[in-house]
């Protein structure tokens, strides 16, 4: 298996087999990053034994799987930092090597090291045809809401900033408030960070939302209000879920109207990002509360379904339903085909790079939860891996300050905030 020699970084080569590896460390290469999903033919080694062969020829290995028809930003950052991270040559493959190309040369475009005009060109001199890669600049190009994910890696979660490019008026979702567990401490490095590219981008705010009161992470929706004076929103349903815990914290002080937001979005309700009209959508099964926000051609589908390979959310918190889920699902897939869909969660199977966007079209054909399934053998496939799953490590934490938009505990008379626990409620 000769690599083709992209440049003195880089290598790309079609699927090697076990003994290749050995033939890549001879080479000099010091990395492997494979771009091809498992189980694309029969015979193929894959990622598990991919990794073992790596590690044996003394080369890092790195996991960036697509679909070339697929590829998405978070493709092409994984497929970055995967070559950021290697100590040397790197040996990227796929099945023929165009992806992998393809991967390589939109990271160059998007830092600005090459021309979208000279992509096919630069493909050709390799002997790759590359115009998917320039379909996908044209697309990009194309007018359309812009979409920046901040992953966050210690809950898996993916906030987003949706904007108009014409007015540089934006939506912040689903931001996190750092929480440390183990110290009690809580922090604002990943809001800030959010605020920081709106600010680098001259971006005016102009709502603050919220998909649903979140299990496993503080939402930062109080604290972003208090540094960009936009109003804050969720779904209308969320004053159900305050009831429900308001019981359970035994809290006859909490407010249960949603009086902690500025907005409270019922099905159907349309409001503007700039010269966007973003409609909202009841999504209920993961929550009681669940909304999908739709701009434009993007869904923020939260946790109703994942990306292909990581299925859907869980319905089995306090007021999820499994059947609600499937009915949630089937009006985002009634969606247009083309629409980006947008997660919640990326919890990174097989040890993958983060992806958050999928499509309609790409749900319906590889989703396992969703392609081919019925409602009954969704609720029964739901039901039975949601009893294998505990509870999430910060529920009982996260919820008595989500119910209130993100607002920590008022502080006791010392000045400090604290949570409360309660023990056998669940
Ligand atoms: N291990 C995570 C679990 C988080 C969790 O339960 N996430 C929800 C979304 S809020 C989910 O749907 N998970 C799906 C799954 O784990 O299969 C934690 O403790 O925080
Ligand atoms: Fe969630």
């Amino acid at each position: 298996m000769m690599p083709v020699r992209v440049n003195e970084r880089i290598s790309v080569a079609g699927q090697p087999d076990p003994a290749g590896f050995v033939d890549f460390a001879k080479q000099g290469f010091a990395a492997v990053i494979n771009a091809r999903p498992d189980g694309e033919e029969p015979g193929q080694p894959g990622n598990a034994a991919e990794k073992i062969s790596a590690a044996a020829a003394g080369l890092s290995y790195r996991f960036v799987p697509v679909n070339g028809s697929e590829i998405t930003e978070a493709d092409i950052a994984g497929f970055q930092a995967a070559m950021a991270e290697a100590r040397g040559p790197v040996v990227a493959h796929c099945k023929s090597g165009t992806r992998a190309l393809t991967l390589y040369v939109l990271g160059e475009v998007l830092e600005g090291r090459m021309k979208a005009a000279d992509v096919q060109t630069f493909g050709e001199g390799l002997g790759f045809d590359l115009a998917g890669a320039r379909r996908w600049l044209e697309k990009a190009a194309s007018p359309r809401p812009q979409v920046k994910a901040f992953f966050e890696p210690r809950t898996c979660s993916v906030q987003y900033v949706v904007s108009d490019p014409a007015t540089k008026r934006c939506a912040i979702i689903d931001p996190v408030l750092d929480f440390d567990e183990m110290s009690g401490a809580t922090g604002t490095v990943n809001a800030d960070a959010i605020l920081a590219y709106i600010e680098s981008e001259r971006m005016t705010v102009e709502w603050i939302l919220d998909t649903h009161p979140h299990a496993d992470h503080f939402s930062a929706a109080h604290y972003l209000n208090g540094k960009t004076g936009a109003p804050t929103a969720i779904g209308v349903h969320v004053t159900d879920v305050q009831r429900l815990w308001k019981e359970i914290y035994n809290w006859p002080a909490l407010a249960i109207e949603g009086s902690q937001w500025d907005r409270l979005f019922a099905d159907g309700d349309t409001f503007e990002i700039g010269g966007l009209t973003a409609r909202v959508m009841f999504s209920p099964g993961h929550t009681l509360a669940s909304v999908t926000y739709v701009v434009g051609d993007a869904a923020f589908v939260h946790d109703t379904m994942f990306t292909p390979d990581s299925g859907t959310a869980r319905a089995d918190f306090p007021g999820g339903s499994a059947a609600a889920l499937w009915q949630s699902i089937q009006a985002i897939l009634s969606l247009p085909e083309e629409t980006r869909l947008f997660s919640g969660h990326d919890y990174q199977p097989g040890g993958r790079h983060p992806r958050w966007e999928s499509t309609v079209a790409a749900q319906k054909r590889a989703n396992p939860h969703i392609a081919g399934m019925d409602e009954a053998g969704f609720v029964a496939l739901r039901q039975a891996r949601d009893r294998t799953l505990p509870k999430p490590k910060l529920m009982l934490h996260a919820l008595q300050v989500n119910i209130r938009g993100g607002q920590l505990p008022e502080p006791e008379e010392n000045g400090r905030r604290y949570l409360k626990i309660p023990l056998d409620a669940l």
